[in-house]
């Protein structure tokens, strides 16, 4: 499967976040997310408007920004109106169905009136995909589950992330695709040839291998090509520590990993 062109795999769903999320990676030649984890609305805006040209979709934590406002959401969707990007709010509900569906869709932030793609962990069942579908689904929205993390010692491994791979196959209306580390534990059990997830990758970097507190690192390269993954997720390897940005180079690193991240693609549907 991984080996089909984006493009290909766009008929290969019924969710209208994962066909739109396919065919603008195919129409705009990447498949790099952006992970903006600043804390301030000016920040965050002049990053997305740096790097929209290069980016498929736009990664947000909502809740740490310090001036949060309507008008950011406002903001935001012109800019991914501007630029052509979707947007996905790294939220990792966790909770029973009824308060994640009040999470998702009430609040401050309302995450369901702006995010195209939100996330889940597993770990209460398939409880959580019925909440965030009563509000998500109708809405054409499409969630993806947390089955594997890019941090050491974490416990999504081996049967958690096969059940996850199950649960997701029980809701294919709603669940499009995976946070993980590589298409593995899909090959291992795919079911037949129409089957079809995304395969989101976050701890992805060039000049450095991990953080003080967890993260580690591979290339593009190794995520896309040799683990099958779909889109690669970066954040500070584009903007470093979020203080005092430079323009010009974050630009620079956005185009730098969009160049890697697509040419791996490319080598990988050549087979
Ligand atoms: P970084 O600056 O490229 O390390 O940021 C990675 C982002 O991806 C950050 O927003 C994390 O919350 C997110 N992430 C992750 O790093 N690893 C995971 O397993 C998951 C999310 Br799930």
């Amino acid at each position: 499967m991984s080996r089909l062109s984006y493009g290909h795999r766009v008929e290969l769903h019924s969710n209208s976040a994962a066909k739109a999320l396919l065919s603008l990676m195919e129409r705009k030649k990447t498949n790099l997310c952006v992970s903006v984890d600043v804390t301030s609305k000016a920040s965050f805006l002049t990053i997305i408007d740096a790097v929209g040209p290069d980016v498929c979709l736009v990664k947000t934590h909502i809740d740490i920004i310090e001036d949060f406002d309507q008008d950011l959401i406002t903001k935001l969707q012109e800019l991914s109106a501007k630029h052509d990007f979707l947007i996905f709010e790294d939220r990792k509900f966790a909770d029973i169905g009824n308060t994640v569906a009040l999470q998702y869709s009430q609040g401050v932030h309302k995450i369901a009136s702006w995010a195209h793609i939100t996330n889940a962990h597993p770990v209460p069942g398939p409880g959580i995909i019925a909440g965030l579908g009563s509000v998500g689904h109708p809405l054409g929205r499409g969630l993806l589950l947390l089955s594997e993390m890019s941090t050491k010692g974490n416990l999504a491994t081996g049967l958690y992330t096969e059940s996850a791979v199950e649960m997701a196959r029980q809701n294919r209306d709603f669940v499009i695709g995976f946070i993980a580390m590589s298409r593995d534990s899909l090959h291992q059990k795919e079911k037949d040839d129409s089957e079809d997830f995304l395969i989101l990758t976050p701890g992805v970097g060039l000049d450095t291998y991990g953080d003080t507190m967890g993260q580690q690192y591979k290339t593009p390269y190794e995520v896309v090509f040799n683990r099958g993954c779909d889109v690669i997720i970066v954040g500070r390897g584009i903007y470093g520590d979020g203080k005092n940005i430079d323009i010009s180079s974050v630009q620079t690193q956005a185009k730098r990993f969009r160049q890697e991240g697509w040419n791996a693609y490319l080598k990988r549907i050549d087979g």
